[in-house]
Parts: C-alpha cells; structure tokens; sequence
C-alpha cells in the first residue's frame, strides 16, 4: 500500500450523498439543522447605543503592537478622530482592522509600521481583529473605544441579562457578547450553519501524487516543482493569495523507493528568492537546501535542480529554508516520502498496552495530514479550513495510518473521538515502545504517524484540541474534519 495509492482513492468520489446527509445530523448533535433567521455572527454591532464617557486624558494617538498571535495592548481607547501606530512585532504578515466599518491598515509585513486615522469614527466601542484568516480565532482580537472630546459621562447599560448573570459564570465569556438572548441564538445558529455545510466543496486539492515527468535510463526518477504564488479556495468562497508549488497547497506529494536516485528541479516564479529543504530525508550537504550557506540562492526566475539517492525510509517533507517564517504559513509544504508503510516502516503487531493487533494488517488508507496555522493559509488541515476540509471514509473493522505534519508555527493537539491512535513512528523513526493516545501532541516540524482501527461506526470527530484552532464566534472552522466509519 503506499500513500499515493490511498490519495488517489480518497479523490475519487467516495463520499455517498446519504453520507453527507449523515454527517450534518450526528455532528449537529442529531438536531435538525433549519434555516436560520437573524444569523450571522454576534456581537457586531459594537458601537449601537454606546455613549462612551470621554476621560479628560484619552489620547490622540495610541502605539498598538501586532504579533503571534495577538494585538497589544487589547484595549485601547483613544479620542474621537485621533490616530493608533499600528507596528507589526510579529513574524506573519497581519493587518489591524476595525470590524464592520471598513476601516483598517494595509497589510504589514515582519517589522513595517502603518498609521490609522479614526477621523470620521465615532465616539463608541468597536471591535478589532486582523484579517488574516484564523488569526483573529487565535487571539487577535481586541476592543477600540473612541471618546467624544467634552462628552456628558454616561454610564452605558451593562448589557448582561439575568439569567447570563445567574449562570455561574458572571461576565467572563471570553469576548462573546454576554445579556442579549438573540446573541445567544445567533451563536447556536452559526454552529449549525457551518457545521451542516461539511464537506463543503471547493477549488483545488493539495497533496496530489507527483509522477516524475522522466525516469532516465539509469533509473534516476525526475520531478519538476514550480514555486509560485497562486489563488487558493481556503474554505467556500474565501479565495487567499497561497504561495506554493505546481498551484497546490500542501504541494504535490513527492514518493520514491528506498535507493531511488532522484532529481528534483526547481523552478522559482516567485517574486524573491527561493530555496527547498528537504526535512527530514538524508541528503548530501549541498543537497540541504539552505541558502546561502549550502547554495546559492535560486533567484526569481531561475531554476536549480536538486540532486540525491534516497538512502534511508523517510516521512519526511519538502518546504523553503529561505524566508520560511513567511513561506510556509502562505502555503509552502510538500510531503516528500521514501518507502512504503509495513515494509520499510515497519507496523506494531501483538498485544500492546492490552490491545491486540493483527500481524500482517492491510492498510485500506494511509493518509497524509499536513498542519499550518499562519500565513495566508491559517488553521488548517491539507490546506483547507473545515467545512472544507476532507473526511476520511472507512468501511468498519478497516484500519488506516494517518501521518500528522505540522509545518505551522503552533503545537496541535490532534484528538480523534472514541478510537485510539497508535502512535507507530515519530518523523519516521519506528518507536520500540508504540504507545496508543486520543490525543496526539505535534510540535512544529514534527511528524508522527498512527494506526487506527476504525472499530466503530458513525461519524467521528478529529480536530486540533486548542480550541480556538477549531471554533469561532462564527461557528466550527479550521483544523476540524472527521473520520466517517461505515458500518458493514
Ligand atoms: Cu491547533
């Protein structure tokens, strides 16, 4: 079985309509979904019916610092028509808007500064966020109040009913909109909207098997990748400016048999200058991908080919080393795999922590699952945010291995409901003690890889157990899919 075999089956329709139907049901809880009315999210109208008091001392102009992920200070309140010096800190491109009034910064890069001119607001409280996908779900947000100069002080009505007061929980919900019912009921709605929604469709799917555009006489296989920027459908109708290869995001996936000798060329179309690491598969030094200390630099518009032999098994991954920390978040990931699972990754077998595991199992899927959480493509699995992430379909009894690839900024704790995962190899190491968790922890530029047993059907939640990675004020999004098992 290899990884290209299952992908190729994964894309080929597998999904019975009866499925989708199943799967808005048991995720939304077995309710119904209905069509909602006055949905969207809550708590946008910040500024409605606020008198904001005007302290004899609010500035003109207020320093605000964007970075990973989080805007300093969260409050700010500055005087009607006054200034904020907005300063990305951070290593990701981030913006700083003002929500639902068209008003915000250009996009900053690493270290640029922008200032944004609150003339014509006014005085009220408004919320802000960056705009880049994901990123206001991972704490970028914050709240501007505006104070009219001279103002009478009014005290605004604390918008909280009685029965959010008597709940327990006081106030202290986050920056959810405590009192108004209807906020309530908008935010039941926008779960449910955006979970029936699941599997959405959309353009373009990252991980395709790459075939090489020539085997040489001698053997040696020759890939072709094209680094380039590119339109990306992250979700429905959410088009992102991706920078990747051959126009997916994660790149086509790259597999070659142990000892295979193999080309890969490299032809940069982006506008600076590029290189590729090969993360995890052992190479010659000159081969590592890291300019300028093992090469030059591929400037934009030249092409560099990459030359070794595929020595040893590898999970391992194709991204730049160059200006990473902007490339990858925006899409730039491959997975470069050498050998085949249950031959050159060998599979547990026997009684393991008191569970017994065939010998000789047959892998119905071996799916790669690669992680990002910044950059144009955000929270993410495979390059696509839920709802249009892809479900994995199995038939009951039927066991799958599923390689993690975190090539995001962030830890993922990805937790799979009711069936255990049986963590096998880490960066494609076979582990001598494999140990079963629901809840596998991928750091940064870590690779684990799982078997499962899909013992029991019904639809199965997997999504990234920070919380915010896979739900908003506007319902499910981000690093949530599911592994659907059907019953036989
Ligand atoms: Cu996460």
């Amino acid at each position: 079985m290899s990884v290209q075999d299952t992908n190729e089956a994964r894309t080929m329709g597998m999904i019975a309509t009866a499925v989708v139907a199943a799967i808005a049901m048991v995720l939304a809880g077995g309710a119904l979904v209905i069509a909602v009315s006055g949905g969207g999210p809550a708590g946008t109208d910040a500024a409605a019916g606020l008198d904001v008091a005007a302290p004899a001392d609010a500035p003109s102009s207020v320093e605000v610092e964007l970075s990973e992920f989080a805007i300093s200070p969260g409050d700010l309140e500055v005087a009607a028509g006054g200034t904020l010096e907005v300063t990305n800190a951070g290593a990701d491109e981030h913006d700083l808007a003002v929500v639902d009034h068209d008003l915000g910064t250009p996009m900053l890069g690493a270290g640029e500064s922008a200032s944004l001119s609150l003339e014509g607001l006014e005085p009220g409280t408004y919320e802000l966020l960056c705009t880049v996908p994901g990123h206001d779900s991972a704490g970028m947000t914050g709240t501007l109040t505006v104070h009219g100069a001279g103002d009478e002080v009014v005290a605004a009505e604390p918008a909280v009913d009685d029965d959010a007061a008597d709940d327990g929980h006081g106030d202290d919900h986050g920056d959810v909109e405590v009192g108004d019912a209807e906020d309530w009921d908008a935010l039941d709605a926008a779960m449910a909207e955006t979970i029936a929604e699941f599997p959405a469709e959309t353009d373009g799917l990252g991980n395709q098997p790459l075939e090489p555009e020539e085997i040489r006489d001698d053997g040696t296989k020759v890939f072709r990748l094209v680094a380039e920027t590119f339109d990306w459908e992250l979700e429905p109708g959410n088009m992102v400016e991706a920078w990747g290869y051959n126009g997916q995001v994660p790149g086509p996936m790259i597999q070659v048999d142990v000892g295979d000798d193999v080309e890969v060329i490299v032809e940069n179309e982006l506008p600076m200058g590029t290189d590729v690491h090969w993360h995890g598969v052992r190479v010659p030094n000159d081969q590592d991908g890291v300019a300028p200390i093992t090469q030059d630099l591929i400037e934009s518009g030249d092409t560099f080919t990459y030359e070794f032999t595929a020595e040893e098994p590898a999970i391992g991954m194709y991204h730049p080393h160059h200006h990473g920390q902007m490339k990858l978040p925006n899409g730039m990931f491959g997975v470069f795999i050498i050998g085949e699972t249950g031959e050159d990754f060998p599979l547990p077998a026997g009684d393991i922590g008191g569970r017994e595991v065939p010998e000789d199992i047959e892998i119905a899927q071996e799916i790669p699952m690669v992680l990002n959480d910044a950059g144009a493509i955000g929270l993410s699995l495979n390059g696509k945010s839920f709802p249009a992430t892809e479900p994995i379909v199995v038939e009951e009894d039927e066991w799958i291995v599923i390689h993690y690839y975190n090539e995001g900024l962030q830890i993922h704790p990805m937790h799979l409901h009711q069936m255990p995962q049986l963590v096998f190899a880490k960066d494609g190491f076979p582990l001598d003690a494999p140990q079963w968790e629901d809840t596998v922890n991928v750091a940064p530029g870590e690779r684990y890889s799982v078997l499962v047993h899909a013992s029991d059907p019904g639809v199965w939640v997997l999504h990234c157990h920070i919380l915010t990675h896979a739900e908003r004020h506007e319902g499910m999004f981000g690093m949530v899919t599911a592994m659907i098992v059907e019953e036989t």
